[in-house]
């Protein structure tokens, strides 16, 4: 079967509108992607039919909403090949999900010298809650670092490892450079030390075919709206035994079992973990994204991609002040790049001036610009929809801005 783009985007509804003129070219799916009508479908099907407050009520409209909701989160269990439906936490994005494994786990288990490794590519929500732990416990933390082409440095990492490891925490993809991370290679590494890993696949999921039991992996946070479900809310995988040795991470309803002002016992996974009416229209909706993406196949939309990235690299290569950021030999769909001297947020405005949406920025990975010695690049990021035509036009503007400037 072709993979038939044209149809494809005209499940977006977004992708019809016009931005000063043009026809919008939206190359921030890194940042957000963009929602099927199957996704816009379903959150208005379930605030139309089957619309209450979930796990609480006897009524029939809640019992609808409660299955509509565990059916999304059976959903997203097949997606990930968790083995349990209660190792699927409903949070509110992978930034959510780091911020519980780091206290509910971490500052739990944690001492004084106790080391986290992470790298050098990390996004800043990977980062600054292990700052939180290492404040809190005198844990320590190691940073691996990445070569000029933004590939972790394997040999640098392994020799962080020693028993003192406690945990690795990581990306699956780098959202600043692209660079698709060997992660089944660092669980495992991880592992022969004793240290749990914690995956951050934020920019994996909408690209890459994961399966947590498969990589071994004891944490995997995503985000929905970058798998083109809404924001708000995401997922946290948990091995059942960790999660269920953890701290609640949040006090309230949906997670006691049984509540005095003496002791209050705890509800059983996943709902530990989920105090408060949920995003139930968000959760139900993220299910809608998950079955729309695997209905298109992800490694249909893997090839797509590849192939735009590989064009794009191409295209961008030619002209001629384009410096890439980000050369691993496995890329995810992310281009980042500067132009001569031109400032990014020049490049950008000029972009948007012609429709075209792409990020500038540090992308909330200052280490990465750091490592570079730039303040910013200017990002596109491709999704399932984007097309050869696109990144024409790109690199058409991007001539464009080049003259304006006189480069
Ligand atoms: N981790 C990675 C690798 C990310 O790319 C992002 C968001 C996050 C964590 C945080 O996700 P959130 O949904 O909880 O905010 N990345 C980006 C980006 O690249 N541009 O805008 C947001």
């Amino acid at each position: 079967m072709t993979y038939d783009v044209a149809k494809i985007r005209r499940d977006f509804p977004i992708l019809g509108e016009e931005v000063y003129g043009n026809p919008l070219v939206y190359l921030d799916n890194g940042a957000s992607a963009q929602k099927p009508s199957a996704v816009i479908d379903a959150i208005r099907h379930t605030y139309e039919h089957e619309y209450a407050n979930v796990h609480r009520g006897v009524h029939f409209m809640s019992q609808r909403a409660t299955d509509a909701m565990e059916g999304a989160r059976e959903t997203v269990r097949a997606f990930m090949n968790a083995a349990d439906t209660k190792e699927i936490i409903f949070v509110r994005g992978a930034t959510e999900g780091i911020n519980l494994v780091a206290s509910s786990w971490a500052e739990m288990e944690l001492k004084a010298g106790d080391e986290i490794i992470l790298t050098e590519m990390e996004h800043h929500s990977n980062i600054v809650p292990w700052q939180f732990v290492r404040d809190r416990t005198g844990a320590v933390i190691k940073v691996a670092p990445i070569n000029d082409a933004g590939e972790l440095m394997m040999e640098e990492f392994e020799k962080l490892l020693s028993p003192r490891t406690r945990l690795v925490a990581i990306t699956h993809v780098s959202n600043a450079l692209g660079t698709v991370v060997p992660v089944a290679d660092i669980v495992r590494m991880a592992h022969d030390h004793g240290a749990k890993v914690l995956l951050d696949g934020c920019q994996a999921v909408p690209h890459i075919a994961v399966d947590v039991q498969a990589l071994d992996a004891d944490f995997y946070v995503f985000s929905g709206h970058k798998l083109y479900g809404p924001s708000g809310i995401g997922v946290l995988y948990g091995k059942a035994d960790l999660l269920n040795a953890m701290r609640p991470y949040q006090g309230g309803g949906e997670m006691i079992n049984v509540v005095t002002f003496e002791e209050t016992t705890y509800a059983e996974l996943p709902y530990k973990f989920e105090a408060g009416t949920p995003h139930i229209a968000g959760a139900i909706a993220l299910g809608a994204a998950v079955n729309y993406v695997t209905g298109i196949g992800l490694d249909r939309i893997a090839a797509h991609e590849n192939d735009l990235l590989a064009y794009a690299t191409e295209r961008l290569r030619e002209v001629n002040s384009v410096r890439l950021i980000g050369t691993a030999a496995e890329k995810a769909a992310i281009l980042s790049f500067n132009l001569g001297d031109i400032h990014p947020h020049d490049v950008g405005t000029i972009l948007d001036r012609e429709g075209i949406a792409v990020r500038t920025g540090h992308h909330c990975a200052q280490p990465v610009m750091d490592r570079y010695d730039i303040a910013a690049t200017v990002r596109a990021s491709f999704g399932l929809y984007n097309t050869r035509a696109e990144v024409d036009a790109l690199a058409a503007s991007l001539r464009k801005v080049q003259e304006i400037f006189g480069a």
